[in-house]
């Protein structure tokens, strides 16, 4: 195949070396929510060219920050805005960072409290350059009163073998809190959002509450499951 200068050049153009080199990057919510008293797991990633623009040495990152109100990361006096900092981690603190130093970021905060409501952002350093991420996640921390249960189902009667989606809902939305479900306060198996009971027999009957910490504080208010027989009498 013949190609005429300028498309082969815009062709070199597209697949050149720089266009394969990510930028310097930091991807996190804009607002993260959670209940008081549960872990707060925030999403984040991070990017960066390889090597060094001009002198083409390649980049390790060798430290990763978290904090709080603070522009940059980058006070002189003072740790006090850092809530993590990978070169003097404290064993103790609610904030955990079980990212890497490689592209994953994710910050968490145990056992959340009201005063943990403030904007967080990312820094990190290779050798000579740093970046940090600019907007920040302004996390959000609600009452845990709000755990409710939800059904799929009008009543609190179901037939035998028929099924039920049980949702714990919260002034947040939950995609990414960590729900614990129990059956008359006994923890059952599952995790996550939403609870699906199928095929129901007399031993799925009973109370159902859901929590947002595996303590079982912060529980919500109780949902009666009555299981019947398809001629509509309790089992029981
Ligand atoms: C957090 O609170 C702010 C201000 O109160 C609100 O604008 C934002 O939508 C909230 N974010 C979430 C995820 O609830
Ligand atoms: C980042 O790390 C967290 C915690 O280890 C993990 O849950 C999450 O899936 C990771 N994210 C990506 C994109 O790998
Ligand atoms: C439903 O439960 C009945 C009785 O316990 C059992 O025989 C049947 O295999 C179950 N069906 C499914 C799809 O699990
Ligand atoms: C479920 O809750 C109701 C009222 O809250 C109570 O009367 C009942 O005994 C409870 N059932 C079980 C199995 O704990
Ligand atoms: C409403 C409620 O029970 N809130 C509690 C949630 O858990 C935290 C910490 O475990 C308590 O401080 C709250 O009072």
């Amino acid at each position: 195949m013949k190609m005429n200068p300028w498309t082969l050049s815009v062709l070199l153009l597209l697949a050149g070396p720089l266009g394969a080199d990510p930028d310097w990057h930091v991807e996190y919510p804009d607002s993260f929510c959670v209940v008081e008293g549960s872990t707060a797991t925030i999403p984040c990633s991070f990017t960066h060219p390889k090597v060094h623009r001009r002198t083409g040495v390649v980049l390790p990152v060798n430290r990763v920050v978290w904090c709080r109100n603070h522009e940059y990361c980058l006070d002189p006096k003072a740790n006090v805005f850092n809530v993590y900092d990978s070169k003097n981690v404290r064993a103790d603190s609610r904030f955990q960072y079980p990212g890497d130093l490689v592209r994953n970021c994710t910050l968490k905060i145990i056992k959340t409290v009201k005063q943990d409501a403030e904007t967080y952002r990312f820094r990190f350093r290779t050798n000579g350059e740093g970046y940090t991420g600019p907007i920040g996640v302004r996390v959000n921390v609600t009452d845990g009163e709000v755990v409710k249960v939800r059904s799929s189902v009008t009543d609190n009667v179901v037939k035998e073998g028929g099924q039920v989606t049980l949702t714990c809902t919260s002034a947040c939305s939950f995609h990414q809190l960590d729900v614990h479900w129990y059956r008359n306060g006994h923890a059952l198996p599952e995790t996550g959002p939403a609870l699906h009971l199928s095929n129901l027999t007399n031993d799925d009957a009973g109370n159902y509450t859901c929590s947002l910490d595996s303590s079982g504080q912060n529980t919500s208010a109780p949902w009666s499951l009555l299981v019947v027989e398809d001629e509509g009498e309790p089992l029981i």
